[in-house]
């Protein structure tokens, strides 16, 4: 074991060596031959002409999630998730400040990793994407009308939320899973006694069939593994969920050497079915915790958080028959399972072969009591029981699978650098492509369902030298597509990403078009400081606050000259959108303000706060190029000093008004 442990070392610094010889080479050599016959058609989005999917990138540390057209790879827009955006004013604006607390305050950042988009009965329905930020531990969801994040929900007894964010066929539950195990109930203790002490946190939470809204429906608290990633069953299997795991020696430090000591970690195989009977009975027991829940309303257009006080925890060995564990390779990454909900693929990352597991035998095994004992008192199935076969020799460091609804599964091999194709069933290679370089996930449109498209795979890399212009040490990280629709793949196009991309969600895009919303109507506006017309603008003095009710449309803002403000005052401007038209964005910015702009939609409203220091006549202006007049939308505040008498005044239409 040792022996082997060494010899994949060798390997990782071996591959290291071929990176870097491209390189020196300038990459001349690696990108001959790369492309062939017409790939540059086969991505040419003429100008006007739309893509025909979208892809959701995950940012990775940006925390951010981004959209692309296929095949083109053009990036259409940044959605702000776990991290604030002052291009958007996300978690700078008052109204989604709310989105970023934590039960840790305010966390303006995180790092996200697995989006997934809501199905129905196992297809893609374009509803929702989940996204999940790993470091403070939390599950965004995404609406698909209007591409803004609408519902943050944190996850307790959690740490390093990575085996997330993953939705069941029906989007009953989009389920997240620890990586880290912790102390629970978390506590002061010594780290030595890890083992047996702590344990790892698998989150259901389930998700309302008509608004969306999210709740933990129940935790699993398991072993003291980490549980890396996960995916749910489908068809069949649907009603399971497989959660690969590695440290299952326990282990607290160097885990690069003491988590590779045991010849295979475990897939725990979970029948969420069996334990939310368990639940909805009763069962399970509800603990304190403390974790924030943040929804955004699109009719007031402002998010609130609540602190939630309490979660439901089952402990597995109450609940006999639900789950099992099926003994896998060499510390397993990717867990994914086949669009049939047959098989169920483990890549041990260290691992020579890549093992995959037959669900159907998998019921067999446990019908037959087929066991090789049991780890805190969950059986472990007999490896050779639960295996449907081994691709032989496929590549060195698979990561992640995905498939083409046609009976092929893709692998992505981060050592060897390459997506290597395989057939489902008789385990044979197919064919394999290079990738340009360390490939981590991959993504086939639809593919985490029971029919993907089958048409394009998207490799996300994790090491891009040589690929582009030089931008100094820092590099962008690259995607790069595959056309899959023949028996070989060929490589069509590569493009950057933001961020670190580790997986992506593709879908048709016509299944998200025909519900994209245009604007907001602003007779639904509900915000508490919209104002609908003109007419209604104001600006009024409360103690030291003073509020700016102002509307904006082509191309003036109502009021625009404001007097009256003093040095010390808290100025809120309240702004309103009264555009009722489709793509007429304004943005608004005041000098010296330490918020971000704002930039709003048709029948929106945004607030942003002020607090100016010094004296004198501060102008503001529109920051979105709306009209031949953009130029022309302006305003200015007079700020007095500090009790002065100069009265709260403004224009309106160009007319004074007094407010006093
Ligand atoms: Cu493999 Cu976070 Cu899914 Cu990255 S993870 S590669
Ligand atoms: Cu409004 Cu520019």
């Amino acid at each position: 074991m040792k022996t082997m442990f060494k010899y994949f070392i060798t390997l990782m610094v071996l591959s290291s060596w071929l990176v870097s010889c491209g390189d020196m080479n300038s990459g001349k050599s690696s990108k001959q031959g790369a492309l062939s016959g017409n790939a540059a058609e086969k991505v040419y989005v003429a100008p006007g002409e739309h893509d025909e999917f979208y892809a959701f990138v995950s940012g990775g540390f940006s925390g951010q999630l981004a959209v692309y057209g296929l095949p083109s790879g053009r990036l259409f827009k940044v959605i702000p998730v776990f991290s604030v955006d002052a291009e958007k004013a996300w978690g700078f604006n008052e109204e989604t400040k709310p989105m970023l607390n934590t039960s840790h305050g305010f966390i303006p950042w995180d790092d996200s990793h697995h989006p997934d988009i809501s199905q129905t009965a196992g297809e893609l329905d374009g509803r929702w994407v989940f996204i999940n930020g790993n470091n403070t531990p939390r599950i965004a969801k995404i609406d698909l009308t209007t591409f803004e994040t609408t519902e943050i929900i944190e996850v307790p007894n959690s740490a390093g939320n990575h085996s997330s964010s993953f939705v069941t066929e029906n989007t009953e539950y989009v389920v997240a899973g620890t990586r880290f195990s912790v102390p629970y109930p978390q506590r002061d203790m010594p780290i030595s006694e890890y083992k047996g002490n702590f344990k790892g946190a698998l989150s259901f939470i389930s998700v309302d069939p008509e608004d969306g809204r999210m709740d933990i429906k129940f935790q699993i608290m398991m072993p003291g593994f980490d549980y890396d990633l996960s995916h749910p069953g489908r068809g069949d299997s649907h009603g399971w969920f497989f959660f690969s795991t590695y440290n299952t020696e326990e282990a607290n430090s160097l885990l690069e050497v003491n988590a590779s000591q045991n010849d295979k970690d475990f897939i725990a195989a979970i029948n969420w079915k069996k334990i939310e009977a368990y639940v909805n009975e009763g069962g399970g027991k509800k603990v304190p915790a403390n974790y924030a829940h943040n929804v955004y309303d699109d009719n007031t257009h402002t998010a609130t958080s609540t602190m939630k006080k309490e979660v439901l925890v089952v402990d597995p060995t109450e609940v006999p028959g639900a789950i099992y564990f099926m003994p896998t390779p060499k510390s397993p990454h990717g867990c994914d399972v086949d669009p049939s909900g047959e098989y169920i693929v483990g890549s041990g990352k260290l691992a020579a072969e890549l093992t995959v597991h037959s669900f159907s035998k998998m019921l067999k095994a446990i019908e037959n009591k087929d066991f090789d004992g049991d780890a805190y008192g969950i059986p472990i199935l007999s490896y050779e029981a639960t295996l449907a076969g081994a691709v032989k020799q496929p590549g060195l460091g698979p990561l992640h699978t995905e498939f083409d609804g046609k009976g092929n599964a893709y692998t992505t091999f981060f050592i060897s650098s390459e997506v290597v194709k395989w057939k489902l069933g008789t385990w044979e290679v197919i064919d394999r492509k290079p990738t340009y370089y360390s490939v981590g996930h991959l993504m086939i449109p639809g593919g985490n369902s029971r029919k993907p498209f089958g048409k394009y795979v998207l490799a996300m890399n994790k090491i891009t030298k040589d690929r582009y212009l030089p931008t100094g040490p820092e590099v962008t990280q690259s995607a790069q597509l595959y056309d899959i629709s023949g028996e070989k793949m060929e490589l069509l196009l590569d493009f950057p990403t933001v961020g670190e991309p580790h997986y992506a969600a593709g879908i048709r895009a016509d299944i998200i078009t025909e519900n994209s919303k245009k604007f907001f109507k602003l007779e639904d506006n509900e915000h508490p400081y919209a104002v609908k017309s003109e007419a209604e603008s104001k600006v009024v003095r409360e103690g030291n606050e003073v509020h700016i009710y102002l509307t904006m449309i082509r191309s003036h803002f109502a009021p625009d000259n404001i007097e009256g403000v003093q040095v010390g005052d808290k100025v809120y401007f309240h702004v309103t959108n009264l555009e009722q038209d489709y793509d007429v964005p304004h943005g608004v910015a005041m000098i010296g303000a330490n918020t971000s702009e704002l930039l709003i939609m048709p029948g929106q409203t945004e607030t942003f706060t002020w607090e100016p220091k010094q004296e004198g006549v501060w102008p503001f202006y529109c920051t979105d190029f709306c009209s031949a007049l953009h130029q022309e939308m302006q305003g200015y505040v007079r700020v007095s000093p500090k009790g002065s008498n100069v009265p709260i005044s403004f224009t309106l239409d160009g007319d004074p008004v007094d407010m006093e």
